[in-house]
C-alpha cells in the first residue's frame, strides 16, 4: 500500500490529489509549523494534541480503477479544497503515510531557481567558482581548441557553452531547443525571472536567466562556418570515462554541418535578437546577423542535409529524419522578428505540409513556431497560418487533458509515450498546456492539467520518486552526470531533472535490474550507471523552467 503526492507542493487554487494502491477512509494531516509549534509549547494552543500533526479532512477515496500505465488499480484522495499554507501529508486507516508537502503560493519558487541555476553548473570552459558553485566548484574545462573531423588541419577556437548532458559534449539542436524554452519564458513570464541566480553576471542589470543564456549563445556564435552553416556538434571522438570535466585532456571535433541543427540556430538566434535588443543593441545585432546567415544557408540548401555519426564516433547523435519542422520555426521566428513577407510565404507554404504543430524537444521543434506566431503581439503572419497553429494547439492541449483524465496519476502520457527521457515528453507536453491557457484567457482545465504534469514528475507516479533532485522528501539522487559521481559530494546539486522512466531500457544496469514485463511507468532506477534512465539535460530542465515559470506569475 502506497500513497503517491507532489512532494514539492501545490497552489492554493489547484485541483490537489494523492494517489493510493488501495480504497477506504483517509485524512489529510497538517504538520504545525515551528511557530505554531511555539505557541502550543507556551500553552497557547490549549489541549489540542500537543505538537503533533492535526487532521484536518478526511474523506473516502475514489476508485480509479487500473491505470494502464503503471498497472497499479488506484484511488484518489482529494484535498483541493484545503487552501490553507502549511506543511500536510496523507493517511489512510491502514497506516500508510505519504511524503509531505506543501501548499502556498510560492510552492514553486525555488524549484523554478534550482532548474534555471542548474544550468550555470553546466558551464563549459571556466571555472566554477565557491561564490557562485558553492561546494560544485571546479577548474577551468575544455580550453583546448577544435578541428574539423573532416579536415584535421582546421583549428578553431569554440570554448563556451553547457555540457549537454551527464557527458560533455556540446550539440546546437538541443543548445538551440534549451535555449528557445528559456527565452519564451522569459519573454512571456518576465516577473518570473526577477530573482539572483547568484552567477557571476548577476547584478548587471540584465535578468540572469538571460546572462546564462547568453552563456551559452555567446559559444553558439562561435559554430557557424564560413556559409552560414551550424555545426551539428562539437565533442571528442569517444564519450569521456567518469572523470571531472577538467580531466578530461581528449581532442574536440567539430563536426559537419547539417540543416537541422542550422535551422533550429536560425530559428534560436532570431528569437534571442529580439529578446536582447531592450538589453544590448551591439550583441542582438550580432545575434541577428547569425540568424541571417544561418537562414541564407537554409535558402541555399533546400534539401535535407541529415547527420550521422562516423562509425568511431559514440557521443550524441541527435539525427533527425526530417528537417521541415526546423524549418517551420525558423521560418516563424525570421517572419516575427524581421516581419518580412519572403519568411510570411515561406511559413504559409510548409504549413501546408503534414507536420505535428505542437513539440517542444530536440527531433520535432514545430510546436515553436505554432508558440512564435500566436504569442506575436503584432500579428505578422497571416490570419490563415495563425488560426491553422491554433488549431492544432487547442486541438492537442484537448487530447492530453483526455490523456491525463484517463491516466490514473493524472499524467498526459500513453503507455508507448515511455520513451528515452520520458520526462521532456511530460514536460513538453506541460508547456502545450500553458500554451493553450494563454490563448484562451487561461482556460482552467488546461491549467490544472499543465500542473497535473508537475504533480507526476514531482512524486505523483508509481515509483514515488521526485524526478528533480533536491526537492521532495523522496528525491532521486543518482544522476548519471559525470561531476556528480566525480565530486566526492554526497549530494548532487539540486534542480536537476531526470530523463525518467524508458519502457525499453538500454543500458547495462537497468536492462538487469528491471524485469522484462515491467509496466512503462515503473522502468525505472535511481542509478548513475543507467544512462537511459537516470541521465540530465539541459532540455530537460529548460521546459520544466516555462511551466513553473508560468504559475510562478501570479
Ligand atoms: O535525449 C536523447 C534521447 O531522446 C535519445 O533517444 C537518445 C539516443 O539517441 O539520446 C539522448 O540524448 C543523449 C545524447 O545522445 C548525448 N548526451 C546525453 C543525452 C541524454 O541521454
Ligand atoms: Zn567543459
Amino acid at each position: 500500500m502506497a500513497i503517491y503526492c507532489n512532494q514539492t507542493g501545490y497552489l492554493p487554487h489547484s485541483r490537489k490529489t494523492a494517489v493510493m494502491t488501495e480504497g477506504g477512509h483517509y485524512q489529510i494531516m497538517r504538520v504545525p509549523d515551528s511557530g505554531e509549534m511555539d505557541r502550543m509549547a507556551d500553552g497557547e494552543a490549549g489541549t489540542a494534541g500537543g505538537t503533533s500533526a492535526q487532521p484536518v479532512m478526511e474523506g473516502e477515496a475514489r476508485d480509479l480503477g487500473v491505470d494502464e500505465a503503471s498497472g497499479d488499480h488506484v484511488y484518489a484522495a482529494d484535498f483541493s479544497d484545503i487552501k490553507k499554507a502549511g506543511v500536510y501529508y496523507v493517511r489512510n486507516d491502514s497506516g500508510a503515510v505519504s511524503h509531505r508537502f506543501r501548499i502556498g503560493e510560492d510552492v514553486y519558487r525555488e524549484l523554478q531557481r534550482d532548474m534555471t541555476k542548474a544550468l550555470y553548473y553546466q558551464r563549459c570552459g571556466c571555472e566554477l567558482e565557491k561564490a557562485y558553485a558553492g561546494v560544485y566548484t571546479h577548474p577551468c574545462c575544455h580550453m583546448g581548441d577544435a578541428v574539423l573531423w573532416e579536415d584535421r588541419s582546421v583549428v578553431k577556437e569554440v570554448k563556451g557553452g553547457w555540457h549537454d548532458a551527464g557527458d560533455y559534449g556540446r550539440y546546437i539542436s538541443p543548445a538551440a531547443v534549451a535555449v528557445a524554452h528559456l527565452l519564451y519564458a522569459y519573454d512571456l513570464f518576465p516577473d518570473s525571472f526577477k530573482e539572483s541566480l547568484t552567477i557571476p553576471e548577476s547584478g548587471n542589470g540584465m535578468p540572469d536567466v538571460l546572462n546564462e543564456c547568453r552563456y551559452e549563445l555567446e559559444w553558439m556564435l562561435k559554430m557557424q562556418d564560413e556559409e552560414g552553416g551550424a555545426y551539428h556538434k562539437l565533442t571528442s571522438e569517444r564519450h569521456a570515462d567518469f572523470i571531472m570535466p577538467q580531466e578530461d585532456l581528449a581532442q574536440f571535433y567539430l563536426f559537419p554541418v547539417s540543416s537541422m541543427a542550422t535551422a533550429d540556430y536560425a530559428a534560436s538566434m532570431a528569437l534571442a535578437s529580439r529578446v536582447y535588443r531592450k538589453f544590448d543593441e551591439a550583441f542582438a545585432d550580432r545575434l541577428s546577423d547569425a540568424a541571417h546567415r544561418a537562414y541564407g544557408w537554409l535558402e541555399k540548401h533546400p534539401e535535407y542535409v541529415g547527420f550521422k555519426n562516423p562509425e568511431s564516433c559514440n557521443t550524441g547523435e541527435y539525427d533527425d529524419t526530417c528537417d521541415l519542422d526546423e524549418r517551420l520555426w525558423a521560418a516563424a521566428e525570421m517572419l516575427v522578428t524581421t516581419g518580412e513577407k519572403k519568411y510570411q510565404e515561406r511559413l504559409d507554404a510548409l504549413l501546408e505540409e503534414n507536420l505535428t504543430k505542437t513539440d517542444f524537444g530536440w527531433t520535432d521543434v514545430s510546436g515553436f513556431a505554432a508558440l512564435a506566431i500566436l504569442t506575436d503581439a503584432s500579428h505578422k503572419a497571416s490570419a490563415d497560418s495563425a488560426e491553422n497553429l491554433r488549431r492544432a494547439v487547442i486541438a492537442e492541449a484537448d487530447r492530453l487533458v483526455a490523456v491525463s483524465q484517463k491516466s490514473g496519476y493524472g499524467v498526459a502520457m500513453e503507455p508507448e509515450d515511455y520513451v528515452w527521457g520520458s520526462n521532456m515528453v511530460v514536460l513538453n507536453r506541460g508547456m502545450l498546456l500553458v500554451l493553450a491557457a494563454l490563448l484562451t484567457g487561461q482556460n482552467e482545465i488546461y491549467e490544472q492539467t499543465a500542473l497535473a504534469q508537475m504533480n507526476y514528475l514531482l512524486g505523483t507516479n508509481a515509483v514515488d520518486y521526485s524526478y528533480v533532485t533536491g526537492h521532495g522528501e523522496h528525491a532521486y539522487m543518482h544522476p548519471h552526470n559525470r561531476p556528480t559521481e566525480c565530486d566526492g559530494i554526497e549530494l548532487p546539486m539540486p534542480g536537476w531533472v531526470s530523463g525518467g522512466p524508458f519502457k525499453t531500457p538500454c543500458d547495462e544496469v537497468g536492462m538487469k535490474q528491471i524485469p522484462a514485463g515491467t509496466p512503462p511507468m515503473k522502468c525505472y532506477v535511481d542509478h548513475a550507471a543507467c544512462y537511459s534512465l537516470n541521465e540530465i539535460t539541459i532540455y530537460w530542465n529548460t521546459p520544466a523552467v516555462f511551466v513553473t515559470a508560468y504559475f510562478n506569475q501570479k
